[in-house]
């Protein structure tokens, strides 16, 4: 039995989630609130003191790209061919740069210095903005609609569907559902990725905020 810990928020543990439903083994989703965050750091259950963990029968792995791979191996969607998987980990590491740069708006207390933090961002010359410009290059370049142009999924589409879209749910102050529209390649990607049955069937339940890995989660905006 696998367990994942973290909080309800998709945040840095959705990729994980995703692919640990996609594979075959059996799982268990634990979510903790920050009480439950403590408990854990005090009992030294948290490598380096951070969530996500996942709980294998081998022991626990932490960090939260580590996680993500693993999970990605047992669904069986990491690819095989060395340069394909180098293409993978390529757009791994440049979504974890900007989501860095987001990630740093987290720590801004003073709410309308976050909000002018995150706006920027989002500007012409803004690193989130220059990313997702970036990856609708990359997605509109795919014969096959799938990121790096596999014949499957890869977790590339993974982190990139389950990041980029959390961005627009309404729970980060500063950044609106309307926003999305910016980007009409992304929500054609939008559009494959949450219509492929494996998807649409985890999300079907829907949640909080994974209404927008849902089918037509942007149509009305
Ligand atoms: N490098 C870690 C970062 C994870 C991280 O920042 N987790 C946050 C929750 S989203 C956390 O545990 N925060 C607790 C704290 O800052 O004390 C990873 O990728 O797993």
């Amino acid at each position: 039995m696998h367990e994942l810990i973290y909080f309800e928020s998709p945040g840095y543990a959705e990729p994980t989630r995703l692919c640990l439903e996609l594979s075959q083994v059996s799982w268990k989703n634990t979510t903790v609130d920050w009480d439950g965050f403590q408990a854990l750091k005090q009992n030294g259950e948290l490598p380096w003191g951070f969530l996500p963990i996942l709980k294998t029968p081998q022991g626990t792995i932490a960090e939260s790209d580590a996680l993500m791979r693993y999970a990605a191996a047992l669904a069986g969607i990491e690819p095989e061919d060395l340069y394909v998987r180098a293409k993978v980990d390529e757009l791994l590491d440049v979504m974890d740069e900007w989501r860095s740069s987001f990630s740093t708006t987290f720590y801004i207390e003073d709410l309308d210095e976050k909000i002018a933090a995150r706006k920027a961002l989002f500007a012409e010359d803004g690193k989130v903005h220059l990313g997702l410009k970036a990856l609708e290059t990359v997605v509109s370049a795919s014969p096959t609609g799938w990121l790096v142009g596999t014949k499957d999924m890869t977790l590339a589409d993974v982190k990139a569907f389950t990041g980029t879209f959390m961005l627009f749910s309404g729970q980060f102050d500063g950044v609106d559902a309307s926003m999305v529209q910016a980007y009409p390649e992304l929500l054609k990607y939008h559009d494959f990725v949450a219509n492929d049955p494996r998807i649409k069937a985890y999300y079907d339940r829907g949640g909080e905020v994974r209404w927008v890995y849902q089918p037509d989660a942007f149509a009305s905006e």
